[in-house]
Protein backbone atom coordinates (compact mmCIF):
# COMPACT_ATOMS: atom_id res chain seq x y z
CA UNK A 1 0.00 0.00 0.00
CA UNK A 2 2.64 2.43 0.68
CA UNK A 3 4.72 1.57 -2.64
CA UNK A 4 1.10 2.15 -4.31
CA UNK A 5 1.27 5.60 -2.79
CA UNK A 6 4.75 6.70 -3.59
CA UNK A 7 3.78 5.37 -7.33
CA UNK A 8 0.68 7.52 -7.18
CA UNK A 9 1.88 10.62 -5.17
CA UNK A 10 5.53 10.90 -6.45
CA UNK A 11 5.06 9.28 -10.23
CA UNK A 12 1.45 8.60 -11.46
CA UNK A 13 -1.61 10.45 -10.29
CA UNK A 14 -3.20 9.45 -12.94
CA UNK A 15 -3.07 5.96 -12.34
CA UNK A 16 -6.22 6.70 -10.14
CA UNK A 17 -7.57 9.50 -11.66
CA UNK A 18 -6.28 12.27 -9.35
CA UNK A 19 -4.28 15.45 -9.86
CA UNK A 20 -1.15 16.43 -7.65
CA UNK A 21 -1.30 20.26 -7.50
CA UNK A 22 1.98 21.59 -9.28
CA UNK A 23 2.67 24.22 -5.78
CA UNK A 24 3.22 21.76 -2.76
CA UNK A 25 2.71 18.66 -4.49
CA UNK A 26 0.02 18.38 -2.68
CA UNK A 27 -3.43 15.56 -3.57
CA UNK A 28 -6.90 16.31 -2.09
CA UNK A 29 -7.51 13.32 0.80
CA UNK A 30 -10.91 12.37 -0.21
CA UNK A 31 -10.00 12.40 -3.98
CA UNK A 32 -7.01 10.11 -3.44
CA UNK A 33 -9.03 7.68 -0.73
CA UNK A 34 -12.18 7.46 -3.57
CA UNK A 35 -9.45 7.13 -6.50
CA UNK A 36 -7.61 4.05 -4.89
CA UNK A 37 -11.24 2.30 -3.49
CA UNK A 38 -12.28 2.91 -7.21
CA UNK A 39 -9.27 0.96 -8.44
CA UNK A 40 -10.13 -2.13 -6.40
CA UNK A 41 -6.23 -3.19 -5.55
CA UNK A 42 -6.18 -1.66 -1.89
CA UNK A 43 -9.06 -0.48 0.40
CA UNK A 44 -8.28 2.81 2.45
CA UNK A 45 -9.41 4.97 4.65
CA UNK A 46 -8.57 7.80 6.70
CA UNK A 47 -7.52 5.80 10.02
CA UNK A 48 -5.23 3.54 7.44
CA UNK A 49 -3.69 6.51 6.01
CA UNK A 50 -2.70 7.82 9.11
CA UNK A 51 -1.24 5.05 9.88
CA UNK A 52 1.06 5.06 7.14
CA UNK A 53 2.32 8.89 7.39
CA UNK A 54 2.69 8.22 11.00
CA UNK A 55 4.40 5.37 10.70
CA UNK A 56 6.22 5.09 7.21
CA UNK A 57 10.01 3.88 7.73
CA UNK A 58 11.12 7.16 5.79
CA UNK A 59 9.00 9.63 6.66
CA UNK A 60 7.84 9.94 2.61
CA UNK A 61 4.32 11.32 3.31
CA UNK A 62 2.64 14.45 5.03
CA UNK A 63 -0.41 15.91 5.76
CA UNK A 64 -1.34 19.44 5.23
CA UNK A 65 -2.33 21.57 8.62
CA UNK A 66 -5.80 20.87 8.01
CA UNK A 67 -5.55 17.43 7.29
CA UNK A 68 -7.24 17.94 4.25
CA UNK A 69 -4.47 17.22 1.50
CA UNK A 70 -0.87 15.09 1.74
CA UNK A 71 1.61 14.60 -0.62
CA UNK A 72 5.10 12.67 -1.21
CA UNK A 73 7.94 14.28 0.52
CA UNK A 74 10.59 14.18 -2.25
CA UNK A 75 11.59 11.37 -5.00
CA UNK A 76 8.98 13.39 -7.35
CA UNK A 77 9.72 12.75 -11.59
CA UNK A 78 6.24 14.52 -11.82
CA UNK A 79 6.23 18.94 -12.41
CA UNK A 80 5.89 19.80 -8.91
CA UNK A 81 7.37 22.32 -6.78
CA UNK A 82 8.23 21.72 -3.25
CA UNK A 83 9.00 23.84 -0.70
CA UNK A 84 12.63 22.14 0.84
CA UNK A 85 15.24 24.19 3.19
CA UNK A 86 18.15 25.71 1.62
CA UNK A 87 20.91 24.20 3.90
CA UNK A 88 24.70 24.60 3.68
CA UNK A 89 25.29 20.76 3.73
CA UNK A 90 28.18 18.32 5.78
CA UNK A 91 31.25 18.16 4.90
CA UNK A 92 30.50 14.64 3.22
CA UNK A 93 27.50 13.49 1.67
CA UNK A 94 26.76 9.88 0.00
CA UNK A 95 25.25 8.10 -2.42
CA UNK A 96 24.97 4.59 -3.14
CA UNK A 97 24.77 2.72 -6.68
CA UNK A 98 25.61 0.16 -8.66
CA UNK A 99 29.04 -0.36 -10.23
CA UNK A 100 27.24 -0.93 -13.86
CA UNK A 101 26.30 3.30 -13.64
CA UNK A 102 30.31 3.92 -12.54
CA UNK A 103 31.36 4.67 -16.48
CA UNK A 104 29.05 6.82 -17.28
CA UNK A 105 29.08 8.81 -13.64
CA UNK A 106 32.60 9.17 -13.97
CA UNK A 107 32.17 10.68 -17.54
CA UNK A 108 28.87 12.95 -16.66
CA UNK A 109 28.77 13.09 -12.75
CA UNK A 110 25.27 11.94 -10.87
CA UNK A 111 22.24 13.00 -13.00
CA UNK A 112 18.56 13.15 -11.83
CA UNK A 113 17.71 10.29 -13.73
CA UNK A 114 14.08 10.57 -13.92
CA UNK A 115 13.34 12.24 -10.80
CA UNK A 116 13.61 15.99 -10.27
CA UNK A 117 16.95 15.92 -8.17
CA UNK A 118 19.71 13.96 -7.71
CA UNK A 119 18.93 12.19 -3.83
CA UNK A 120 21.95 12.01 -1.51
CA UNK A 121 22.41 10.30 1.73
CA UNK A 122 23.85 11.96 5.17
CA UNK A 123 25.61 8.63 6.18
CA UNK A 124 27.40 5.67 4.88
CA UNK A 125 24.70 2.78 5.86
CA UNK A 126 21.96 4.87 4.53
CA UNK A 127 23.90 4.88 1.09
CA UNK A 128 24.67 1.19 0.77
CA UNK A 129 20.55 0.41 1.56
CA UNK A 130 19.69 2.96 -1.27
CA UNK A 131 22.66 1.33 -3.93
CA UNK A 132 21.05 -1.97 -3.33
CA UNK A 133 18.28 -1.79 -5.09
CA UNK A 134 20.19 -1.14 -7.94
CA UNK A 135 22.69 -3.44 -7.59
CA UNK A 136 21.78 -6.70 -5.83
CA UNK A 137 22.37 -9.32 -5.66
CA UNK A 138 26.12 -7.39 -6.06
CA UNK A 139 27.46 -4.85 -3.84
CA UNK A 140 26.64 -1.70 -4.21
CA UNK A 141 29.38 1.17 -4.89
CA UNK A 142 29.26 4.09 -1.97
CA UNK A 143 30.00 7.57 -3.72
CA UNK A 144 31.76 10.09 -1.00
CA UNK A 145 30.52 13.15 -2.08
CA UNK A 146 32.68 16.58 -1.27
CA UNK A 147 29.34 18.38 -0.18
CA UNK A 148 31.16 21.69 1.33
CA UNK A 149 33.24 21.94 -1.30
CA UNK A 150 30.41 22.03 -3.75
CA UNK A 151 28.61 24.48 -1.59
CA UNK A 152 31.44 27.13 -1.29
CA UNK A 153 31.57 26.74 -5.36
CA UNK A 154 27.84 28.03 -5.29
CA UNK A 155 26.07 24.48 -5.36
CA UNK A 156 22.57 24.55 -3.69
CA UNK A 157 21.78 22.48 -1.51
CA UNK A 158 17.98 21.22 -0.18
CA UNK A 159 17.04 18.88 2.72
CA UNK A 160 13.20 17.34 2.44
CA UNK A 161 11.21 17.25 5.58
CA UNK A 162 12.18 13.56 5.64
CA UNK A 163 15.80 14.37 5.79
CA UNK A 164 16.73 13.47 2.36
CA UNK A 165 19.17 15.78 0.88
CA UNK A 166 18.73 16.80 -2.77
CA UNK A 167 20.77 18.67 -5.73
CA UNK A 168 20.31 19.43 -9.37
CA UNK A 169 23.74 17.67 -10.37
CA UNK A 170 27.06 16.10 -8.40
CA UNK A 171 29.67 17.03 -11.25
CA UNK A 172 32.43 13.88 -11.68
CA UNK A 173 35.19 16.36 -9.83
CA UNK A 174 33.43 16.34 -6.59
CA UNK A 175 32.87 12.46 -6.60
CA UNK A 176 34.97 10.14 -5.40
CA UNK A 177 34.54 6.05 -4.61
CA UNK A 178 34.17 5.55 -0.87
CA UNK A 179 36.04 2.68 0.78
CA UNK A 180 34.77 0.99 3.94
CA UNK A 181 36.76 1.82 6.42
CA UNK A 182 37.66 4.96 5.55
CA UNK A 183 37.70 7.75 8.57
CA UNK A 184 35.52 10.98 7.44
CA UNK A 185 34.99 13.53 10.15
CA UNK A 186 31.37 14.29 8.85
CA UNK A 187 30.04 17.41 9.82
C1 LIG B 1 22.05 6.55 -11.11
C2 LIG B 1 14.68 5.69 -2.45
C3 LIG B 1 24.22 6.51 -14.90
C4 LIG B 1 21.97 6.77 -9.64
C5 LIG B 1 16.06 5.88 -1.87
C6 LIG B 1 20.85 5.81 -9.27
C7 LIG B 1 16.49 7.25 -2.32
C8 LIG B 1 23.40 7.45 -13.00
C9 LIG B 1 19.96 5.83 -10.50
C10 LIG B 1 15.59 7.55 -3.49
C11 LIG B 1 23.99 8.68 -13.31
C12 LIG B 1 18.68 6.59 -10.28
C13 LIG B 1 16.36 7.80 -4.74
C14 LIG B 1 24.74 8.75 -14.50
C15 LIG B 1 22.98 8.89 -11.42
N1 LIG B 1 24.82 7.66 -15.27
N2 LIG B 1 23.50 6.36 -13.79
N3 LIG B 1 25.34 9.87 -14.89
N4 LIG B 1 23.71 9.56 -12.34
N5 LIG B 1 22.79 7.61 -11.82
O1 LIG B 1 15.99 5.38 -7.86
O2 LIG B 1 19.24 7.89 -5.69
O3 LIG B 1 12.31 4.29 -1.03
O4 LIG B 1 15.99 7.51 -9.26
O5 LIG B 1 23.18 6.47 -9.00
O6 LIG B 1 16.09 5.74 -0.49
O7 LIG B 1 18.87 5.44 -6.26
O8 LIG B 1 11.78 5.65 -3.03
O9 LIG B 1 17.59 7.31 -7.43
O10 LIG B 1 21.35 4.52 -9.06
O11 LIG B 1 16.38 8.24 -1.37
O12 LIG B 1 11.57 6.65 -0.76
O13 LIG B 1 20.71 6.48 -11.52
O14 LIG B 1 14.73 6.42 -3.64
O15 LIG B 1 13.74 6.21 -1.60
O16 LIG B 1 17.86 5.83 -9.42
O17 LIG B 1 17.16 6.68 -5.05
P1 LIG B 1 16.76 6.48 -8.50
P2 LIG B 1 18.33 6.79 -6.10
P3 LIG B 1 12.27 5.67 -1.61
Amino acid sequence: MSRFLSLILRHNPGAIGIEIEKNGGWADVNALMDGINAKGKFRVDRPLLEKIVATDSKGRYSFNADGTKIRANQGHSIDVVIEMEHRRPPEFLYHGTAWRFMPSIKAKGLLPGSRNYVHLSPDYETAVKVGFRHSKPEAPVVLKIQAVQMAEDGYDFMISDNGVWQISHVPPQYIEIYHEGDVTING
